[in-house]
């Protein structure tokens, strides 16, 4: 496959990024980011995440690509801290990295050799891909949140999977996932979603990330349901680090 053999060069030759998007409390004010990365090929053109990242996870680039990920997100958090804005930062992790056998030994060297607190960190796990693993990525999950690392399912509520992982496993937060904002506040059913996800999240003491706010309308709805923190192109796109240091340092 050539975008696999693209991919792998890509990393070598520094067409790789990580750009930044801000997550925000109920007043507007940033409490974290959440690092996706970025793709753009020598000619200029950017390949779209949603083309690369599977195709990553089909030939196992992923895990070499999470490692770097991994490495980029202590050097934003000290760049952050530097700059006196220590947001705390999520990042997206395969299960196919928690597959690896040295997973957990290489996540804690990343911290340490940084010198970057894991309490810094939220590590995202997309609920769809948690279903076969499931006793092996809670064993880690456990380790890694004795460290201070913090989990949060992504995409929640689009996985078909049980309930039941949600009081097995050490969880932080759950994010809603963008198809389910896209139809709140004006259509009754995912509206209905939403306020069930966030009532479900408050007795079980998790905290709510509502993704995709793209509308003014959305904003206040969240407002008066529960106020989680938001993040979408109403707030921030994802941006280079230094574009959003810029942004911080202007007041958010
Ligand atoms: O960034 P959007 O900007 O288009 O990202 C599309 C998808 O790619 C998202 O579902 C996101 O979870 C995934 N993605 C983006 N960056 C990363 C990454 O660093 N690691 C992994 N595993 N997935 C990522
Ligand atoms: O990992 P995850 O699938 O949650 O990644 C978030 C994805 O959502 C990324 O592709 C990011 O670029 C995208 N995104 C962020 N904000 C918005 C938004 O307001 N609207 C839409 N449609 N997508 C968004
Ligand atoms: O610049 P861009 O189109 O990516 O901005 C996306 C959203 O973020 C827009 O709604 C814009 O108003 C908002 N935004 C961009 N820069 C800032 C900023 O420095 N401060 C604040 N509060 N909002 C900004
Ligand atoms: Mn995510
Ligand atoms: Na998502």
């Amino acid at each position: 496959l050539t975008l696999g053999r693209d991919l792998s060069a890509a990393l070598d030759n520094g067409e790789l990024s990580m750009h930044l998007q801000l997550q925000v409390d109920h007043a507007g004010q940033p409490v974290g980011a959440e690092m996706l990365m970025r793709w753009r090929r020598a000619d200029g053109t950017f390949v779209p995440p949603d083309i690369f990242i599977p195709v990553a996870e089909t030939t196992g680039m992923i895990v070499p690509l999470g490692q770097w990920v991994l490495r980029q997100a202590c050097l934003a958090r000290l760049a952050l801290e530097a700059a006196g804005h220590p947001l705390q930062l999520s990042i997206n992790v395969s299960p196919r990295q928690f597959r690896q056998p040295e997973f957990v030994a290489q996540v804690r060297t990343a911290f340490e050799e940084s010198g970057v607190t894991p309490h810094a960190f939220v590590f995202e796990v997309t609920e769809g891909l948690l279903v076969e693993d499931f006793d092996m990525i809670t064993a880690k999950m456990r380790e890694l949140a004795a460290m201070g690392i913090r989990f949060s399912i992504d995409d929640f509520g689009t996985g078909y999977s049980s309930l039941g992982y949600l009081k097995k496993m050490p969880l932080y937060e759950l994010k809603i996932d963008k198809s389910f904002m896209r139809d709140t506040p004006h259509d009754a059913n995912g509206t209905a979603i939403v306020q069930t996800i966030l009532a479900m999240a408050d007795h079980l003491g998790l905290r709510v990330v509502a993704e995709g706010i793209e509308t003014e309308a959305q904003a206040r709805f969240l407002a008066e349901n529960g106020r989680p923190c938001m993040q979408g192109y109403l707030y921030c796109r994802p941006l280079p680090l230094a574009e959003l240091v810029a942004r911080l340092d202007r007041g958010g």
